[in-house]
């Protein structure tokens, strides 16, 4: 093991808290020490929301809230995983042996999905084995990428403990492709973030070729995370999948209706890309090719001369080949405005008029209801959370992540911030069913903040 990867920081635990209880909690359970520390943050997306899969640029920040892990690498091939919170128990594997459980998504299987993607990438057969212990301070399940975090985070330490190198942008694509051994078809927005973020900016990112473009929010403003207590795990239902699959099969009608190879095409960015027309054409195009009642099965296998059987087993993810309808126009819809909206996000970020966080908060605000009403990934809750935070003074406010849970970012003017915490606190959170939860935790506003880092001791 060597102090490698693409950030290192040389640290004295005994200055960080939360560090220095994590090594002494280490001691106690594997009776050794770690030999070193990563951290890989989460994220809120800022604008951009399910289109990342469908091959367009979103606009992400990390948040301080991350994954921390405690590592000892070992001389047997035995990884031994342990956690600070008893919810997530003990769990022990071969490191030539690794089985991910889509199934059952039970929290060790995405640091199985960080570690496996590295395994794979370097071909590696003879893997040395670890012992880790993980903290993590994201709200699972509610659109933070809790997920993303501990997958990013075991891809790091599993490269660390190998003394291998990788550049962030190759951290980032590995931890995306090994991510979906989860079972989730995500588009890697969160992995690329949580690797390419740096403290100060939010980030544009853009695919294929993967990269990220510092984006300026303006100074005048304040990013208010709310967590609706609404939570959602991803890889437990299939909600997030249908979507992936409704974007696919309408990129694919689209494809055909336009008359191109519509086998190669997935995404429906590409649709665009093949026809070389604007996004506001493809809003056009969508409305002339696809209605806006749903498709059935049987439909979609005639319109693409398939049979059932090829739709099933060549196009939809295992999860998703019982479904029965799938609505394609609304889909489309909500992916091509959803892109338009980060475009003009970022200009305006650029150009900074005087009116800057109204417009913003304009965008956040369609944003959210393309989300809820074409795309149906809101949940009643999130929109009450969003009238609230849009009725003490956020200018725009919307659900970020995933949805059908989760969590809700709002753009407020900085000089309102108290009165906006205040009075979203007693409207939302002092209700009785939200009063367990410390109140920090579900409400807080956020700067954008550095990527992942590995910690060596001295
Ligand atoms: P998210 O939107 O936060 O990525 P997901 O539902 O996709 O939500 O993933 C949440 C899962 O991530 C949890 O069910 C758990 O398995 C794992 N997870 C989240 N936080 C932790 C943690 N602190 N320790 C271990 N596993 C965690
Ligand atoms: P979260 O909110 O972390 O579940 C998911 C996907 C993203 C993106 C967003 C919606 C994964 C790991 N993450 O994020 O890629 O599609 O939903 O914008 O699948």
């Amino acid at each position: 093991m060597a102090a490698v990867g693409p950030a290192t920081r040389h640290i004295q635990v005994a200055e960080h808290p939360r560090l220095l209880k994590l090594k002494e909690m280490f001691k106690s359970k594997f009776g050794s020490l770690p030999k070193f520390y990563v951290r890989a943050p989460g994220r809120v997306n800022i604008i951009g929301e399910h289109i990342d899969y469908c091959g367009y640029s979103v606009l992400p920040m990390a948040v301080e809230q991350d994954m921390l892990i405690a590592v000892e690498p070992v001389k047997t091939h035995i990884i031994q995983l342990a956690n600070t919170n008893p919810l997530y128990p003990d769990y022990t594997t071969s490191a030539n042996n690794i089985q991910i459980d889509k199934t059952n998504p039970l929290w060790h299987n995405y640091f199985l999905c960080g570690f496996k993607g590295i395994q794979e990438h370097f071909d590696l057969s003879n893997l040395t084995g670890m012992n880790c212990l993980v903290d993590g301070n994201i709200p699972p399940s509610s659109g933070l990428s809790s997920s993303s975090a501990l997958v990013c985070c075991a891809g790091l330490v599993t490269l660390t403990a190998l003394g291998m190198s990788l550049s962030k942008v190759e951290l980032a694509e590995i931890c995306a492709k090994s991510e979906r051994y989860i079972g989730t078809e995500g588009g890697g927005m969160d992995q690329s973030i949580s690797f390419l973020a740096e403290e100060g900016a939010a980030k544009l990112i853009e695919f294929s070729p993967l990269r990220a473009t510092d984006v300026k929010l303006p100074s005048a403003a304040v990013f208010v995370i709310a967590n609706s207590c609404v939570e959602m795990n991803k890889a437990a239902t299939s909600h997030f999948n249908i979507r992936v699959m409704e974007c696919r099969l309408a990129a694919k009608l689209l494809a055909k209706y336009k008359n191109l190879q519509w086998e190669e095409v997935m995404r429906l960015e590409e649709v665009q890309a093949k026809l070389g027309v604007s996004l506001e054409e493809m809003l056009l195009i969508t409305e002339d090719a696809l209605h806006a009642e749903p498709y059935s099965a049987e439909e979609i296998c005639k319109s693409l001369e398939i049979s059932l059987e090829e739709l099933r087993t060549q196009i939809l993810s295992p999860n998703t080949q019982d479904v029965l309808n799938f609505k394609l126009y609304q889909r489309a819809k909500h992916v091509y405005s959803e892109a338009a909206r980060v475009v003009q996000f970022k200009k305006i970020c650029e150009e900074a008029p005087a009116n800057v966080i109204q417009l913003l908060g304009e965008l956040m605000n369609q944003s959210h209801v393309s989300c809820r009403d074409l795309y149906e990934c809101s949940c009643p809750e999130l929109d009450q959370l969003v009238d609230i935070c849009r009725k003490f003074g956020a200018q725009g406010s919307r659900l970020t992540g995933a949805g059908w849970g989760g969590c809700t970012v709002s753009i407020v003017p900085a000089d309102k911030l108290p009165s906006f915490l205040a009075n979203v606190q007693e409207a939302y959170y002092q209700r009785s069913d939200q009063s367990s939860v410390p109140e920090k935790q579900n409400l807080f506003a956020t700067k954008p903040g550095g990527g992942a880092l590995v910690f060596l001791e001295g």
